[in-house]
């Protein structure tokens, strides 16, 4: 089954689906293993792996061992086409959606298309969109753009019908990794009422109750990152995916 279809079916079955983002510059190789367990014991749905920069060494070892451990699909979060392995089952196959700079609408995807094809990767089309949250996330500085105001839900909305129209399969609502102010219960709600493609939030969320509240509103995949990274343990994580899981 494709991972796509896996995915839906998660979220028809469980409600809402829980993605762990993990940061390959987080960790060392010698704790992979145990990493990598803990998340797939912990009712997590799947890895998401990526990062705007990448600055330690054995990345590619790193992904192998992932892909080796992993029980959950494991999904390339894109910072740049230079992090493409086969390892990976999906990529996400990400546009920004919310910038107006070609190059991160279209240019990227134009060069790392082939590639992916090559290796018969799977890739999901998903309309990525920043969403202001209070401070200066390292997305908005590296992507250069202005994120859509977190006070005008209008403009996501806008973004999203369009994202549906052009055929994305799926719209990721990014405040930014470390956000001070995840994407509001108000914004995630609008932009559910007016499109059928499934949403996924993330960014700023540290709480299971407020991952709960974000399926509530709307959201059909939640990603959270940074919280594990500074807690890392099993039973934040067995709550977040209790709360996230209907
Ligand atoms: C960032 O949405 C993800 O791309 C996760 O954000 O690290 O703040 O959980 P956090």
């Amino acid at each position: 089954m494709k991972i796509f279809n896996k995915l839906l079916k998660i979220k028809e079955e469980k409600g809402a689906g829980y993605f762990v983002l993990i940061d390959p510059d987080s960790f060392s190789i010698e704790n992979v293993r145990k990493k990598v367990n803990k998340i797939c014991n912990s009712g997590v749905d799947a890895i998401l792996i990526g990062g705007s920069l990448l600055i330690t060494d054995g990345y590619n070892e790193k992904v192998e061992l992932i892909k080796k451990y992993s029980s959950i699909p494991i999904i390339l979060f894109p910072g740049s086409a230079s992090q493409i392995k086969k390892e990976f089952d999906a990529v996400l196959f990400l546009s920004l959606i919310s910038s107006r700079n070609s190059e991160l609408i279209i240019g990227k995807q134009v060069v790392s298309a082939p590639i992916l094809r090559a290796m018969n990767m799977e890739t999901i089309s998903t309309a990525y969109m920043l969403i202001e949250s209070g401070n200066v996330t390292t997305a908005e500085f590296m992507s250069n753009s202005k994120p859509i105001p977190a006070n005008k839900p209008d403009i996501a909305v806008a973004h999203a019908i369009a994202a549906e129209m052009l055929g994305f399969k799926m719209v990721y609502l990014e405040a930014g990794s470390g956000a001070s102010n995840p994407v509001s219960n108000e914004m995630i709600s609008m932009v559910k009422k007016h499109v059928n493609i499934p949403i996924i939030v993330g960014g700023g969320i540290t709480k299971p109750e407020t991952a709960k509240q974000k399926a509530i509103a709307g959201a059909d995949f939640i990603v959270t990152g940074n919280i594990l990274e500074k807690k890392g343990n099993s039973y934040l994580m067995s709550k977040f995916a209790d709360s996230i899981h209907k």
